[in-house]
């Protein structure tokens, strides 16, 4: 049990808002944070008897003419701080925006750490750089800055060693990205790894591979993990993901492991192009499993 809980599963968590659009094309992705607000993200998890404090949003508007990775680049500073001084005493959960946060949460996450396990379930790996990325996106950048791959090394703060990262659910890579991958030390589980293996094995493959060398993990929640049946509110949804039932049975398998959980992100939820706000409601519900919600 971490020093951020109780003996009966009871955590002190920090809710933090960035409303951010700046790593991708389609807008409407940072009013994520007020779609999971509304479908019930902290009520919920008061209901499951966590000590909640809504901390509000991370202020990083984007300056007029400011290029996407520069406001990028300018927000993950600023969730990085609030990052950092919620893990003193809380776990924080980062509530997106696009995936580019996530480079801002490992920051904060990993300062008072020496090495920090990943765990992104994601679509994709995000791990291209600006030598690969067909569009530019610093969303589809975001794991390989934050391990300090290629072209990002020395540019952007290194925050993860590749070889405490799994991806887990990818089935969307682009040619350059997955030579990226293949130089990198990141441990990839695709879906046909799912499909033949079952969630369960993957899953926990996936916990030691990001627990073996590390002190504590991230858990990085990409809402296009999902199918787009079950989560149709996102940017940039590929057919082939993981239903409901495997994504709930994934998260509850991180909740019981030994692992402790250091922060979270909750990313790519974007009402505009959601059907009632299901997506966010549905991300509310596996951030619950996360933090030990069971059905017995
Ligand atoms: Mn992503």
């Amino acid at each position: 049990m971490s020093e951020n809980g109780d003996e009966n599963g009871s955590k002190k968590l920090t809710i933090l808002g960035a409303p951010t659009d700046y790593g991708v094309d389609r807008r409407g992705v940072d009013m994520g944070p007020s779609a999971v607000r509304y479908a019930g993200l902290v009520e919920s998890l008061r209901a499951d008897g966590h000590d909640v404090n809504d901390a509000g949003d991370v202020d990083a508007p984007r300056d007029g003419g400011e290029s996407g990775e520069g406001a990028a680049k300018r927000a993950s500073e600023a969730v990085a701080d609030r990052v950092a001084d919620a893990t003193e005493d809380s776990v924080p959960v980062v509530v997106g925006g696009d995936h580019s946060v996530s480079i801002g949460t490992l920051v904060g996450a990993s300062r008072n750490v020496d090495d920090l396990g990943v765990l992104w379930f994601d679509a994709h790996a995000d791990f291209n750089t600006r030598e690969t990325t067909p569009s530019g996106n610093v969303h589809g950048m975001a794991l390989a800055a934050a391990a300090g791959h290629g072209s990002f090394a020395g540019e952007w703060p290194e925050s993860v060693d590749g070889s405490n990262v799994a991806v887990v659910g990818v089935r969307d890579l682009d040619d350059g990205e997955r030579e990226n991958l293949r130089s990198s030390e990141v441990t990839v589980f695709t879906m046909s790894d799912i499909d033949r293996r079952g969630i369960g094995d993957v899953t926990e493959d996936a916990l030691e591979a990001v627990s073996a060398d590390t002190d504590a993990l991230h858990v990085s929640l990409d809402m296009d993990w999902l199918d787009p049946d079950e989560a149709p509110g996102v940017g940039t949804s590929v057919v082939g993901g993981v239903t409901y039932r495997e994504a709930h049975m994934a998260l509850e398998m991180v909740s019981e492991s030994d692992a402790t959980v250091r922060s979270v992100d909750l990313v790519e939820v974007n009402p505009v192009l959601d059907e009632s706000n299901r997506t966010a409601e549905l991300g509310v519900e596996l951030i619950g499993s996360l933090f030990g919600r069971t059905v017995y």
